[in-house]
């Protein structure tokens, strides 16, 4: 009965372990949008904290909602500003959390599978070096607040 009772405890500080995932992600959107069709291409937004002691790197994702999945940043190329994939991934150091956002990095989903209108649920599985995959279900598509319509476009340009 003792050693019953050993093992039961081994299991549960096992579980409570695992309980705390390496990585957690949180306020995860999709844009939405009239250039959010299929073909088209969006972007996913949000936090993503990794919990471990060391760095990791977001180098990409998978969905069924779109056919290329790129860690994106903006960059100012020959004066106008563009967006590029970010070689060799996004760092989030050991601890800490990056903001995927409008206006900076982002996951960006192209060739879009079917329209992403607003209400709509993808699930998106992001990829790291030096963590497992994070499968996110449920990432509600919404409009961009304030509008930027033409954020994603590669025709964007800034007006000076
Ligand atoms: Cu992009």
């Amino acid at each position: 009965m003792r050693k019953l009772s050993l093992i039961i405890a081994a299991v549960l500080v096992l579980a409570g372990c695992s309980a705390k995932p390496d990585i957690s992600a949180t306020d995860l959107w999709v844009k939405s949008s009239e250039t959010s069709m299929a073909g088209g291409m969006t972007a996913v937004y949000g936090t993503i904290t990794n919990n471990t002691g060391a760095d990791i790197v977001l180098t990409g994702g998978q969905t069924d909602a779109a056919g290329i999945t790129e860690v994106h940043e903006m960059a100012m190329i020959d004066g106008q500003m563009k967006m590029q994939e970010i070689d060799g991934g996004l760092t989030i150091p050991a601890g800490q959390s990056i903001e995927l956002e409008l206006g900076g990095n982002h996951l960006m989903l192209m060739q879009l599978t079917a329209d992403l209108l607003a209400g709509d649920e993808i699930s998106v599985t992001f990829s790291f070096t030096g963590a497992a995959d994070l499968v996110v279900d449920g990432i509600v598509a919404k409009p961009a607040e304030g509008g930027d319509e033409q954020y994603h476009s590669t025709e964007m340009e800034m007006d000076n």
